[in-house]
């Protein structure tokens, strides 16, 4: 009696381990231009992905240099294709060279931060979290550590697909592209290693604006190849951080749009997609011609004379009956880098007169620029965000904070007995906005008391 229990059990337990355990399989990644291979399974799995932030010097341009925060060593971060009610196990390793701790939102995943608030992940360490894959659609990923747009401004961002349940149609090509813009101290086109620039991005206003990553990503040797009846399926996104895109392939006419990346092949002949960013298009269209078809931000000074060009080449014989008539690639290449300033008169405000109102005005600067990394109360944020709040380091030298306020700082610093090796970044305040700040945080949190004017700030800055 007692045996035939344990038996009827054990046979229980093994029926249950065996009607919950899901295929399990490890994610394949692809670099943009290539997309992830068709997911050939009937049913879900659970998807290990394994990403890695990485943060490395890298052609922007031909001569230009920057040194992108990368998922996966790439701009854009490599595709990532599931299938909708896929469970995923998500592991994100920041590479122990990094200078900066990350973490990643995926707009596919339901739940706080899309996973980030799980994932702040410092040099050197892994996180994991779980999720479950519940709309179908192809949605973009990103970097959400503070400061968000400049995590993303410097290249942290992807696609990951979710294929409906019974997959996406069948197409003879598919490729992955993927928008954004690139704020430089240097104009456009500025030969050396190129710094980031927080006033253009600010005003919204790149030198750069590209495909996937680089000048260039798609043409010459790098021109997307095809051939005349291919069916065509291109994944699209815009990683921004701010702009928009007219997504446009000159002499082409999408046959079918998934517009904003949805699950609906909802829009039939689309001439120009708009794609927003932190959002995604997938368009489809047949070659019916041979020759090259250029892929354009149809906000076109973009395309000519800030980078954003791609190629797109269908090989074959002549169809005249479509179209006839002579073909050139050398009239769309870049015009060059000139770009208009319009002068704009600026009426300065009135600094603040006296610590009482510097202090108004710094509690609002500290808020909406230092807190972003420091915390709402000066906490800081354990081996990657110093505190402010009772900082020796701050208390011990007026000139000194000055200093780093104005022009950020950088390399191995201790304060309260921890190390930090880290870098904050110079933030373009004014004069008033520094000796605001300073004079709020020396007067906050236990710290030491204190004023700062905008005129020593003045001092300190003709001094350097
Ligand atoms: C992007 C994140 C970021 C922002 C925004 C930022 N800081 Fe920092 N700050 C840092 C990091 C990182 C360090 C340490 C740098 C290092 O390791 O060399 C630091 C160091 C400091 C220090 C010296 C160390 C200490 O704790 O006393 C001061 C003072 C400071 N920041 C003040 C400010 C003020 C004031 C603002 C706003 C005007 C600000 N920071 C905005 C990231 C930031
Ligand atoms: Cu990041």
């Amino acid at each position: 009696m007692k045996l035939k229990y344990v038996f009827w059990m054990s046979s229980a337990l093994a029926f249950l381990a065996v009607g919950c355990s899901k295929k399990v399989e490890k994610a394949v990644l692809a670099y943009a231009p290539n997309v992830p291979p068709q997911l050939n399974r009937s049913g879900n799995a659970k998807v290990i992905i394994n990403l890695e932030t990485k943060e490395l010097k890298g052609r922007l341009a031909d001569g230009v240099e920057y040194t992108f925060w990368t998922f996966g060593g790439t701009v854009p971060g490599p595709m990532i294709r599931i299938r909708e009610g896929d469970d995923v196990e998500f592991h994100l390793s920041n590479h122990p060279t990094s200078k900066m701790p990350h973490n990643i939102d995926l707009h596919a995943v339901t739940g706080p931060g899309g996973g980030a608030a799980s994932s702040l992940t410092t040099p050197g360490h892994s996180s994991q979290f779980s999720f479950k894959a519940l709309n179908s659609g192809l949605y973009v990923y990103h970097c959400a550590t503070a400061p968000v747009g400049m995590h993303i401004a410097n290249g942290m961002y992807g696609l990951i697909l979710v294929e409906p349940k019974g997959g996406l149609p069948k197409v003879d090509k598919e490729f992955y592209i993927m928008q954004s813009e690139f704020y430089t101290k240097g104009k456009h086109g500025q030969a050396g290693l190129q710094g980031f620039d927080m006033d253009k991005a600010l005003d919204e206003k790149p030198e750069y604006v590209v495909f996937n990553g680089s000048v260039g990503s798609m043409t010459k040797e790098k021109t997307l190849k095809a051939k005349v009846g291919d069916k065509v399926r291109m994944f699209v996104g815009n990683g921004g951080p701010n702009l928009v895109s007219s997504f446009h392939v000159i002499g082409e006419i999408f046959d079918a749009v998934y517009t904003e990346g949805g699950a609906e092949r909802n829009q039939k002949n689309v001439q120009t997609t708009l794609i927003p960013a932190g959002g995604s298009a997938i368009v489809e269209f047949k070659m019916e011609v041979p020759g090259d078809h250029v892929i354009v931000d149809h906000s076109i000074f973009r395309t000519f004379n800030k980078g954003a060009l791609g190629l797109i080449k269908a090989e074959g014989d002549a169809v005249p009956s479509i179209y006839s008539g002579k073909q050139s690639d050398t009239v769309y290449l870049p015009e060059g880098g000139a770009t208009q300033t319009i002068p704009s008169e600026t009426v300065p405000s009135p600094g603040p007169k006296n610590k009482e109102e510097r202090l108004v005005v710094g509690k609002r600067i500290y808020d909406t620029t230092c807190a972003a990394c420091h915390m709402s109360q000066g906490q800081g944020v354990p081996k990657a965000f110093p505190p402010l709040a009772k900082s020796d380091f701050l208390n011990a030298d007026k000139k000194r904070a000055i200093h780093v306020v104005m022009n950020g700082l950088s390399g191995p610093v201790t304060v309260n007995k921890e190390k930090y090796d880290s870098i904050m970044p110079a933030l373009g305040l004014s004069n008033d906005d520094i000796a605001s700040v300073l004079t709020y945080v020396l007067n906050s949190w236990g710290n030491s008391g204190g004023d700062i004017t905008s005129a020593e700030v003045a001092a300190q800055r003709g001094g350097h």
